[in-house]
């Protein structure tokens, strides 16, 4: 299947950013010639100094350095002619890494926590208001090195809303790209991320907190136009949460629950 093309990448930047080369959809795709295209080249200041205080967690500038293969859940990752990784979903308007600690793939997890509100029988899930952008988001955030997937999951959760639960029961529904507003030509976002429903009884009992990148934490009711402003590309993610949910629960939900999931999935 054809990959959606990315456009947070190219549009959108942290204000640290110099502006992105303008890349029309056409030209996307490392394939389609694209003789003019000279995009900046920006790695933050902050990046380059975190390397020297902890070269395990941050790539150094020089990739001819870096003895790890490039990883990445959407294809085999290419070189470029100065042996940078280049962004498997094309041209970004941006070459250098910005403000992400790694050359290539960034590895974060997601969690999208789904509940049944007793009280007006709709379906919620859980979000977080980001720090940096304001937008609401997925709780999530970067793996450790050395970290397993359950464990960052289940640690950056609680970071972000300051409640622990066990993701031993959870679903993974994604593991790939995501269209994130800091992504250049040679460093992006991935993410495994999960999903997980919480009884009623259970969940009314949850007292959460707002932490590290969290400005505040809320359960939202499903709605289309709640999901397609979430962060990055956290849109594609619920759809395919939700779209999985309903053909495995489908059996026991209300009517009005299975009017929200269908109203947000896209059948594929
Ligand atoms: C997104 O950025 C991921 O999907 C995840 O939600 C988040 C991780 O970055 P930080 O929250 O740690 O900045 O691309």
């Amino acid at each position: 299947m054809r990959q959606p093309l990315h456009k947070k990448a190219r549009l959108e930047k942290p204000s640290v950013y110099p502006e992105r080369f303008s890349v029309p959809d056409d030209k996307v795709d490392w394939c389609s010639y694209f003789g003019e295209y000279r995009p900046p080249y920006f790695v933050a200041p902050e990046i380059l100094e975190r390397f020297y205080q902890n070269p395990s967690e941050v790539d150094p500038e020089d990739c001819c350095k870096i003895k790890r293969p490039f990883y990445s859940f959407e294809n085999k990752v290419e070189l470029d002619s100065s042996n940078r990784p280049r962004n498997p979903r094309g041209r970004t308007g941006l070459a250098g890494r910005g403000i992400l600690w790694r050359w290539g793939a960034n590895l974060a997890v997601d969690t999208v926590l789904s509940r049944l509100n007793a009280e007006t029988d709709e379906l919620e899930l859980l979000l977080i208001n980001r720090k940096d952008t304001g937008e609401l988001a997925l709780p999530g955030g970067m793996v450790n090195k050395g970290e397993k997937i359950r464990e960052a999951q289940e640690r950056e959760f609680e970071e972000e809303t300051g409640l622990k639960i066990s993701m031993e029961d959870s679903e993974t529904v994604y593991c790939g790209y995501v269209d994130d507003q800091r992504n250049t030509d040679n460093a992006w976002m991935e993410t495994v991320a999960s999903h997980k429903h919480m009884g009623s009884n259970q969940a009314s009992t949850l007292s959460f907190r707002a932490g590290d990148d969290a400005e505040n934490v809320l359960w939202h009711s499903l709605k289309p136009e709640l999901i397609t402003n979430l962060y990055a590309s956290h849109d594609e993610i619920v759809r395919l949460a939700m779209y999985r949910f309903y053909d495995r629960c489908g059996g026991w939900l209300t009517a009005k629950t299975k009017e929200q999931i269908e109203a947000v999935i896209v059948r594929q």
